[in-house]
């Protein structure tokens, strides 16, 4: 039996030059697992709670050294000599000691960079790629389903300065027969874009996930330009497009601020209705405010059935808010991401529950990142058929496409691709 025999917490600079917390997990044979955590700026206020330091002469208060400690003290001391073979009970360690409902007590991303990291530790263990060895560890079929990517190349929101109120607008390549050649299309769809942006008079420099942050009026003029891209580049009919709206950032007092437009919620509702009428618009995700379940079930009872609707700070990764999600029929997709739950194992109970009930699960990388990509081998090994992360620049975002890339050589003639739309 292989175990633990030492973990190690260091604080590395996350995308935005942040503090964020990296494990190094070793076991007794040698073998040793890395992983770092993520951090999100448009954060749903119910997501398990990120430890930071406050201390406003460190890192501006942003340092992560009490995370680290936990993870260096009491979590080592539990894990050290415990069997590496089941990653459940190894997050249920950690879930007994914290005892807290959103993990306050030890830090969500303390917690999470030792999930994963011994995930990383048994894929060296057993010298599978981690994407095999998360399928198999989660009793996954054939994990050979490369996500469709949802290209986010126009930042708006909490992400950039372009004063645009949609966080994300995106491209899906929906009409492409497989991976490498979806990643053609966003990049030459990308790099058209900056050429029509560049022509208008448009900054060109780009926002947190590395999509561009021009100063457009309203979501009518991003998507404009980006039909003009996907034309001149050749890809009419093949690429549809998709928004989060992260709603929650510019709501305030039952009111909807949309580009200098307030709106009621089911105003809001029916705006996204005309956009869906008048562009090859497929998903919208966070379309209300976090805790507007209503407003997402309107939209869902009006556009569900033809269109992808996702919650991410509305159901945070969370099973009990997606049950209710699935109850209400308040969404029929949902986000995924690990640090707004804080274990693997839990990251993947919100993912086998919403594939039970016919929800889609989109795989999500946070606005802060770091090179870990660990999320490309988690779009895979659970068969989730999509990912969002990020835009063709800025290496914290390719990194994750880079490393798809790669699955599919391995996977060869196995590696299937479809559109989920
Ligand atoms: C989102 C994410 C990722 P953040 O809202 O979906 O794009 O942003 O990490 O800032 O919450
Ligand atoms: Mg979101």
């Amino acid at each position: 039996m292989t175990t633990i025999s030492r973990i190690h917490a260091r604080q590395i600079l996350d995308s935005r030059g942040n503090p964020t917390v990296e494990v190094d997990l070793e076991l007794d044979d040698g073998t040793f697992g890395r992983s770092a955590v993520p951090s999100g700026a448009s954060t749903g206020t119910h997501e398990a709670l990120e430890l930071r330091d406050g201390d406003k002469a460190i890192y501006l208060g942003k340092s992560v050294l009490k995370a680290i400690q936990n993870v260096n003290g009491p979590i080592a001391d539990v894990l050290k000599g415990k069997s590496i073979a089941d990653q459940r009970t190894i997050d249920q360690i950690m879930l007994d000691l914290d005892a807290t409902p959103n993990k306050s007590s030890l830090g969500a991303n303390a917690i999470l960079a030792v999930s994963m990291a011994a995930c990383r530790a048994r894929a060296g263990v057993e010298h599978k790629p981690l994407w095999q060895s998360l399928a198999d560890q989660f009793d996954v079929i054939n994990p050979t389903l490369l996500p469709m990517p949802m290209m986010n190349v126009i930042n708006g929101g909490q992400h950039a300065d372009s004063g645009l109120s949609f966080q994300e607008c995106m491209i899906i390549p929906t009409g492409i027969a497989n991976f490498s050649d979806a990643i053609r299309a966003g990049s030459e769809i990308f790099h058209t874009l900056q050429s029509l942006l560049q022509d208008a008079g448009y900054t060109v420099s780009v926002g947190d996930e590395g999509g561009f942050a021009p100063q457009v009026k309203s979501g009518e003029e991003a998507f404009d330009f980006l039909l003009q891209a996907i034309n001149r580049a050749g890809y009419t009919g093949k690429v549809q497009l998709g928004i989060d709206a992260a709603a929650s950032e510019f709501y305030t007092d039952g009111k909807y601020d949309v580009d200098g437009k307030m709106m009621t919620s089911s105003e809001l509702t029916d705006y996204y209705v005309s956009l869906c009428d008048t562009y090859p618009l497929v998903s919208i995700e966070d379309s209300h405010s976090e805790d507007d379940w209503d407003g997402f079930a309107d939209l869902t009872a009006k556009i569900g059935a033809h269109r992808q609707l996702v919650g991410d700070d509305l159901l945070v990764t969370n099973v009990e808010r997606i049950q209710k999600a699935i109850d209400a029929k308040t969404v029929n997709s949902v986000l995924i991401k690990l640090n707004q739950i804080g274990t693997v194992s839990e990251t993947v109970d919100a993912i086998t529950l919403a594939q039970a009930h016919n929800l889609t699960a989109v795989v999500s990388h946070r606005s802060g990142e770091t090179e870990d990509t660990f999320i490309a081998h988690l779009a895979v090994g659970l068969r989730t058929g999509q990912i969002k992360t990020g835009s063709l620049s800025r290496t914290d975002r390719v990194c994750k496409y880079n490393q798809l890339l790669r699955i599919e050589e391995q996977l060869g003639d196995r590696a299937e691709f479809c559109s989920p739309f």
